[in-house]
């Protein structure tokens, strides 16, 4: 057995990972997680319904697994845990996996869980289940009848639980009465190289040099607040204008932009895989979020050397530190996130040493070097218990 050199002895590992494919936080988080542990020489097997948005396939050690939902007439809705348990059942007996690593407790731990039994009653080795926690499944699902039991029972059927922030954890141990340990690892996102100067990208988008460019980057559900951003655009300049990367479609927006006549001075990209060179070519981070257990968007505007304004919410507060990386807004305070952007828009110093100290966080606390080792170092644990 080849030992890696990463501070970690355990040998190459068989690991499965099951998340969302879709341009959501847990699928990039996952997906990151999985192409540096095969960079590392673990074999990761993904399993989901689609293939994720940044999948590294080019690795050999790469390995990705369809889930296929059958639509029987029998059913009046298409279920997805009872195909996904098949799969992982299915992947686990061709593969013989270490370590089964999913992500959100709804349905993927549930589903690793009916697998783990059925594999049981085959008398067949099933692998240690690890859930990883991305804050949805607590801040809004937990908090439903129909669903919490079912929650907690997946939570504490796992072998090793994992929250991508401090309140994240500390939610969940209040909103489901848990005491299961639940160890905290960060998200993770380390800078990929620019490929486009700044000037190209804002020709591109039609953005002047000197127009003050904000950037949010989200999936648009109603939880990111998107009516709020365009509100605080409306209140600042018209040199101010907002880049929006979009995971979802904006259509819905667009009615609102044209009342508050900001059409023109927003700009929504969808799909993109190269942020890197919008972040760049932008000035400021902007993140309305009414809920937010960690705030992928938010680190990766940091990690580029941008300040972010952001709502103080959930582990917002544990990744932008207020007055020194950006700023720290009520939710919902429309007037107070205005009065922030346009403080930054006259002050290019100050975005310059929040962007360089935001760097140097995202890069003490949040690089995929440290993450990846602390995610082995649990793997580790785990498969010692
Ligand atoms: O709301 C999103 O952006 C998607 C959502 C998800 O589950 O994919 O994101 C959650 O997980 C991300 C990755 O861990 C976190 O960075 C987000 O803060 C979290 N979203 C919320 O808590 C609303």
């Amino acid at each position: 057995m080849k030992i890696l050199n990463h501070k970690s002895k355990i040998p190459n590992l068989k690991i499965g990972i099951v998340c969302y494919p879709s341009i959501g936080g847990s699928g990039i988080v996952a997906t990151n997680l999985g192409n540096e542990l095969a960079g590392l020489g673990h074999q990761v097997h993904f399993i989901s319904y689609d293939r994720p948005f940044r999948i590294g396939l080019k690795n050999k050690n790469i390995h990705y697994h369809r889930v296929k939902v059958n639509e029987y007439e029998v059913f009046r809705y298409p279920d997805y845990t009872l195909p996904l348990a098949e799969k992982i059942g299915m992947v686990n007996h061709d593969f013989g996996l270490d370590i089964l690593h999913v992500h959100y407790a709804v349905p993927h731990a549930t589903a690793a869980l009916l697998a783990k039994n059925v594999a049981q009653s085959l008398r067949q080795r099933f692998p240690k289940v690890i859930t990883t926690l991305h804050g949805t499944d607590i801040t809004l699902l937990a908090r439903d009848p129909n669903l919490d039991s079912i929650i907690k029972y997946s939570i504490e059927g796992s072998c090793g639980v994992t929250a991508v922030s401090e309140s994240l954890k500390n939610d969940t141990k209040k909103i489901l009465r848990i005491s299961t340990p639940i160890e905290v690892i960060y998200n993770s996102y380390s800078p990929k190289s620019i490929t486009k100067t700044r000037q190209a990208v804002r020709k591109s988008l039609r953005i002047k040099n000197e127009d003050f460019l904000a950037i949010h980057i989200s999936n648009l559900r109603p939880v990111k607040r998107i009516p709020d951003l365009l509100k605080i655009i409306a209140k600042t300049g018209p040199n101010i204008k907002l880049l929006i990367l979009a995971g979802s479609d904006f259509t819905p927006f667009l009615p609102l932009a044209k009342k508050l006549k900001i059409q023109n001075r927003i700009k929504v990209m969808p799909a993109v895989k190269d942020i890197q060179n919008y972040i760049s070519a932008a000035d400021v981070g902007l993140y309305t979020s009414e809920k937010e257990s960690f705030g992928m968007g938010i680190l990766e505007t940091m990690v580029y050397k941008k300040p972010v304004i952001a709502s103080r919410t959930g582990g917002v507060p544990e990744v932008v530190e207020n007055k020194k990386t950006g700023f720290l807004v009520r939710v919902g305070d429309i007037k107070g996130f205005t009065k922030k952007i346009k403080q930054l828009a006259s002050s290019p110093a100050l975005v310059r040493k929040m962007g360089e100290v935001g760097f140097l966080r995202a890069e003490a606390n949040f690089s995929n070097k440290k993450i990846i080792s602390e995610y082995l170092g649990y793997y580790e644990k785990i498969l010692k218990s």
